[in-house]
């Protein structure tokens, strides 16, 4: 009797704690999962490539309300800078911010968008990956990383930043200065184009190579040697204008594969309303930064960009790079207005 009336009050009890759990779970909680979106990007906070995915967020929040965790981790807190490709093709990340120089390592093809004064201006670069020379090599990266690129987005144009002054002229003028790249050949092919003693350093360690002088310069693009703060670490910033480089939101085509054509539609929508909010505001920002840098005390000079050019283009058309790049490519790229 007494076990039997045990009984009967456990089986209270488990439907009570039932009852209790599903009228507090939102309605349609048990039909749909969120889709998770684990994003790593080494761009700090404050950097406008770091900002614009909290707008691609909050979109995707309004549009598809419920159906994403969009989850940012910036400094390269969750992927090493550079590993994000494989941790995306692996399954372990759903999206980055990849580089021309992530995807030339898998897809050599695309090592044209490394070299230096390819890419005229913003504009260029998003005619040139907006028309069809971008649908053509980004089904290239599909096939061959697993990865569906959303959008090109402008990281900016580089520019040489020094530690001390220095008077540089041509590429010859920079022999023997240790040039922070990051670590891969491809960039490190980058450093010795200008001229310089390439070294390899991750982004995240650059401001105290510069600090300690373990490097003696690094290129960033203007808006970033603000929002890394490098210029509280260095003295010269060198108008080079060498890679108007552009970096490239892309998701993991198995989480791609997964989604609905209309979740499709919104995540690629989103992701363009990011790389328009980074472009906007990069663009605005590079045309007012001299004045800034300047009133940090930096001074800033301009070489003689001909000389840059020339040597720069000549030793990238005499390399290894320049004979897989599809035939034609180079004039279609000029080509494009
Ligand atoms: C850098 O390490 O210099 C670089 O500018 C390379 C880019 O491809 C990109 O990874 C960027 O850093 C980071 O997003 C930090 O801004």
């Amino acid at each position: 009797m007494k076990h039997t009336l045990n009984r009967l009050i456990n089986r209270r009890v488990i439907l009570g704690v039932a009852i209790a759990a599903a009228t507090t779970m939102a309605p349609g909680a048990f039909a749909q999962t969120k889709q998770v979106l684990r994003i790593s990007t080494p761009a700090v906070p404050d950097d406008w490539h770091a900002k614009m995915w909290t707008v691609m967020k909050d979109e995707l929040d309004k549009t598809a309300p419920g159906q994403f965790d969009t989850q940012i981790n910036l400094n390269a807190s969750l992927f090493k800078q550079g590993t994000e490709p494989a941790a995306m093709a692996r399954g372990n990340l759903e999206m980055s911010s990849i580089s021309a120089f992530d995807i030339a390592k898998i897809v050599p093809e695309f090592s044209i968008f490394t070299a230096g004064y390819v890419i005229r201006d913003p504009d260029h670069l998003m005619k040139v990956f907006n028309g069809p020379i971008g649908d053509e090599l980004f089904k290239l990266v599909s096939e061959k990383m697993d990865i569906t690129i959303l959008s090109p987005i402008y990281l900016g144009t580089r520019q040489l930043n020094l530690r001390e002054l220095k008077n540089v002229k041509t590429p010859a003028d920079l022999k023997g200065v240790k040039l922070r790249m990051p670590g891969s050949k491809e960039w490190l092919f980058l450093g010795e184009a200008l001229g310089a003693t390439p070294t390899p350093l991750a982004f995240g360690e650059v401001y105290l190579g510069l600090k300690t002088g373990t490097i003696d310069g690094q290129d960033n693009p203007l808006p970033t040697v603000r929002s890394a703060k490098f210029y509280e670490v260095t003295k010269q910033l060198t108008l080079t204008s060498h890679l108007v480089d552009g970096i490239f939101i892309s998701v993991s085509n198995k989480l791609w594969s997964s989604l609905s054509a209309d979740q499709k539609a919104k995540l690629k929508a989103a992701a363009q309303s990011a790389a328009k909010y980074n472009n906007d505001n990069r663009i605005t920002d590079e045309k007012q930064m001299v004045d800034y840098f300047k009133s940090q005390g930096l001074t800033v000079t301009t070489p003689d960009l001909d000389a840059f050019r020339k040597s720069v283009q000549t030793t990238y058309l005499n390399s290894e790079y320049a004979k897989v790049w599809p035939k034609g490519m180079l004039d279609r790229i000029n080509a494009t207005k």
